[in-house]
């Protein structure tokens, strides 16, 4: 009896062991993990610029709207599959905001939409403050195939006020459930039922001595015979059938309880066009050079740039992963600036090489040089101005020259030194 209840004791940890296992979480890192995430994916998939948040305070229940301008770059990483679904959500911690209108060039979508590469779009999507405190939201793009893509995010603070938050929906019967609650018992009930044949069953089995079994095996054919006994087979029949029994009471019970309901509908939305951007500037891909110090933390970029308007233009903003550079000449408090040789505007018709200085900790702290990876490019889009206040994104795709003697001199640095003092 004493070896019986060790051997469950053996059995409980074991399980909490393996249910401890799925139920780890990764240590938290900075924000969302933006860092983790190759430079590739982040930067050469969807580029975010002119982000608004309506507020970062909002009461318990209350709206907050994200609006902002997104493009999926041509350039594509060819080692992800097209861009060809998208789905607008929102990182926070946890489910801490609804999501609760989508907007996608200014057209109501609240299913997914049909994207492609190459294009320019609006997006807008309501979010409602479901729990009290602090949280750094972002807005997300799933892209089928690629995953989740996140654009800038902001801190929000949902206010308590003392309320309970409801989820309010009406059905078509007429009838008001508040999403928040409703089937809760009986999602509970159903889990507990499961609980009383699984826990069991897995306990049969984690209380037996693995190596003893093992030892079996080794032992050959008439030892491997004690493997499986009568009784393991009459525990598995009696697991089973319970099982079924379940089953099939959870679907007489559920069909009864609704008897009228609609399956989840699968729609998915080509939202209108934009309104073309006006063609203000074109960029020479074969005289682009990009070079990254990695001690200096600078992009030092060298495009050249042709006026295609009728007006004057200038580089105005950068807008790469979830960051948003900004002509330090226009945007005296940006908070990611950088510097134009000549800031004056371009005339047009004119062509001028600019070299375009970016120094900024960011590409080291969010590991936006993709330095490790097989694609050593930047990507992203170029916002040009002109006097009239309009803009035009500009693809870039260029390869990066990281200055490796630095690099390697800077590594060297950080590696215990040797003496010759024997
Ligand atoms: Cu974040």
């Amino acid at each position: 009896m004493k070896r019986m209840a060790a051997r469950l004791l053996v059995g409980a940890v074991g399980a909490l062991m393996l249910g401890g296992v799925g139920a780890t979480r990764a240590t938290p890192v900075l924000a969302h993990g933006e860092a983790a995430q190759p430079a590739f994916l982040k930067e050469g998939t969807v580029a975010f610029w002119d982000v608004k948040f309506s507020s970062n305070t909002i009461n318990l229940g209350q709206d907050l709207t994200i609006t902002g301008k997104i493009r999926y770059l041509a350039g594509w990483p060819n080692n992800i599959p097209d861009p060809s679904l998208l789905w607008i959500s929102a990182v926070a911690q946890g489910p801490r905001v609804l999501v609760m209108e989508r907007w996608l060039n200014d057209e109501f979508t609240p299913s997914s939409a049909v994207i492609a590469k190459g294009t320019n779009y609006t997006f807008k999507e309501v979010l409602r403050g479901r729990s009290p405190g602090q949280y750094h939201i972002h807005p997300m793009m799933a892209s089928k195939g690629a995953g989740p893509i996140i654009g800038p995010g902001q801190y929000v603070t949902v206010v308590d006020t003392g309320a309970e938050f409801q989820n309010n929906m009406q059905l078509l019967s007429g009838e008001t459930i508040d999403l928040e609650t409703y089937g809760r018992g009986t999602v509970i009930i159903w889990h507990l039922l499961v609980v009383v044949v699984v826990v069991p069953f897995l306990l049969y089995w984690l209380v037996r001595p693995l190596v003893i079994r093992a030892k079996y095996v080794g032992q050959g054919k008439e030892a491997e015979r004690r493997l499986v006994s009568k009784t393991d087979r009459m525990v598995a029949y009696a697991s089973g059938a319970a099982m079924m029994v379940l089953l099939i009471l959870g679907n007489l019970v559920t069909s009864n309880g609704y008897p009228v309901t609609i399956p989840q509908q699968v729609i998915r939305l080509a939202p209108p066009p934009l309104p073309p951007y006006p063609q203000l500037a074109s960029l020479d891909p074969y005289t682009t050079a990009v070079t990254y110090g990695p001690t200096t933390q600078t992009v030092l970029a060298t495009l050249k740039v042709t006026n295609t308007a009728k007006i004057p233009i200038t580089l105005d903003r950068f807008a790469t992963a979830s960051y948003e550079f900004a002509n330090q000449a226009a945007h005296s408090d940006a908070q990611n600036p950088f510097t134009v040789d000549d800031p004056s505007p371009i005339a047009p018709g004119q062509s001028r090489t600019l070299k375009v200085t970016m120094a900024d900790a960011v590409w080291q702290t969010d590991q936006l040089i993709p330095i490790t990876e097989v694609q050593l490019i930047l990507r992203g889009v170029m916002l040009f101005k002109d006097a009239t206040g309009a803009e035009e994104p500009v693809e870039i795709n260029a390869p990066i020259n990281v200055d490796y003697k630095v690099l390697l001199e800077h590594n060297s640095a950080r590696l215990p030194q040797h003496t010759n003092a024997f």
